[in-house]
């Protein structure tokens, strides 16, 4: 299991509900982590068009756990 239970301190006061929504949103296999993939999906639906190599870069990214994948907390670090 990914170590994602930990919440970034600034955003514990806050109402995560909202992000953890669009979080399950993304995450459509419901592992609780979003792939390049997910997230090509839904950039798609959003118009945009980023191709899964350049998604894959951003995961590198954002992806401090090594697991190719973006928790929810390295997602809020993303959106903050
Ligand atoms: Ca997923």
């Amino acid at each position: 299991m990914p170590a994602d239970g930990q919440t970034p301190e600034f955003v514990v006061s806050g109402d995560l509900r909202p992000f953890r929504e669009a979080f399950d949103a993304i995450d459509t296999n419901e592992n609780g982590a979003l792939s390049s993939h997910e997230l090509a999906q839904v950039l798609r639906m959003m118009g945009t068009r980023a191709t899964v190599e350049e998604l894959s870069d951003m995961v590198r990214e954002l992806d401090r756990s090594g697991s190719d994948e973006i928790s929810f907390q390295e997602f809020m670090l993303f959106i903050m």
